[in-house]
């Protein structure tokens, strides 16, 4: 329905065609008691592309969001039994912020606050029935585009543009979230900072190019041998810092010496078939409750000084 309603705008139909091939990435959950009205829903945001559920009430809703990561939008009906879809809003927004999770509020309800109340509750938006089907189809496509450029912003802001690591800033802010955290669980974790070895000489021997394509490289053996728990963070050009999280004291050096070694059997081959080796040096050390996490790096840094003082491709705890 892209032409529907007199719209003639080319900018506008050419705008609609791309979004719906990326509209095929977002999943849509759709709550309302009537089957009439669930299946009128799912057959026009499947003609936007959208990959659609459809659930009857509330409960079903927030059982749905659990199981079901990556859903992009809920859109809730208001009368509804066991939940009205106010209550679902203010249940589903305790746990997924407007950043995370668009909702979008339909109702015929005659009554003029309650569209207000549905924002005021963290709807994003509220269609009142009866709509267009142009109508319906520009207020979900503008929440979802909006749901995507806050994501991709926030994915710049917390990570590294050459790695796609985590970056300097978002290591202390989740660091600093979690220290909070663990107080009262009293997990522990462990610090490791990392440099590559002689890397000036791969810069001067192959090129920049060359070694940014070896930091790259690195960064994929970092992350493919950590858990995903871990905080994973390129903190500088060829300085990288890992937070090993919620570990078992004794499994940090045998991590630290499978990632060292995993570096050392590492090849990467150039174009022309030749092939660059290279190692990392490793300072570690385990976060102590009484430390601030700014301690706790400066002492990792210390012992990668130790290991770069003992001749490099080693961990020094
Ligand atoms: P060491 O074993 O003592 O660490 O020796 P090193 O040569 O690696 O010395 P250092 O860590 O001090 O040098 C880092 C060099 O890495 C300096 C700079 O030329 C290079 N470098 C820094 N950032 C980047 C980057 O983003 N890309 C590339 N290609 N090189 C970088
Ligand atoms: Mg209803
Ligand atoms: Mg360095
Ligand atoms: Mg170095």
């Amino acid at each position: 329905y892209v032409n529907k309603g007199g719209v003639n705008d080319i900018n506008y139909i050419i705008h609609t065609l791309a979004r719906l091939e990326k509209n095929q990435n977002h999943k849509v959950l759709v709550v309302d008691d009537s089957m009439v009205f669930r299946n009128q829903m799912k057959t026009m945001l499947e003609n936007l592309f959208y990959e659609v559920i459809t659930v009857a009430h509330g409960e079903e809703a927030l059982g749905m969001l659990n199981s079901h990561l990556n859903i992009s939008m809920v859109i809730t009906d208001y009368n509804m039994p066991v939940m009205n879809g106010l209550e679902l809003t203010n249940e589903i927004r305790k746990n997924y912020t407007k950043t995370e999770l668009c909702i979008i509020a339909i109702s015929s309800i005659n009554d003029e606050e309650i569209n207000a109340l549905f924002l005021k509750q963290g709807a994003n938006d509220y269609i009142k029935k009866p709509f267009s089907k142009e109508e319906f189809s520009c207020r979900i496509n503008n929440s979802i585009e909006a749901l995507e450029n806050i994501q991709y912003i926030t994915n710049h802001a917390n990570r590294d543009f050459l790695t796609g690591l985590y970056n300097r800033r978002y290591f202390f802010q989740n660091m600093n979230e979690y220290i909070e955290d663990i107080k009262l669980s009293g997990e522990k974790f462990a610090i490791a900072m990392l440099d590559i070895d002689f890397f000036k000489k791969i810069n001067d021997t192959y090129g920049h190019d060359i070694g940014d394509k070896v930091i790259v490289a690195i960064s994929e053996v970092l992350r493919s041998n950590t858990s995903y728990r871990d905080i994973v963070a390129r903190f500088g050009g060829e300085e990288f810092c890992i937070a090993l999280k919620n570990i078992n004291q004794y499994s940090v050096p045998e991590i630290l010496e499978r990632l060292r070694e995993e570096i050392e059997e590492f090849v990467f081959v150039l174009d022309d078939e030749s092939e660059v080796k290279f190692t990392i040096s490793i300072g570690a050390t385990y976060h102590d409750d009484s430390d601030t996490l700014e301690e706790t790096i400066n002492q990792a840094d210390m012992n990668l000084y130790n290991a770069k003082q003992n001749g490099r491709n080693q961990v020094n705890f």
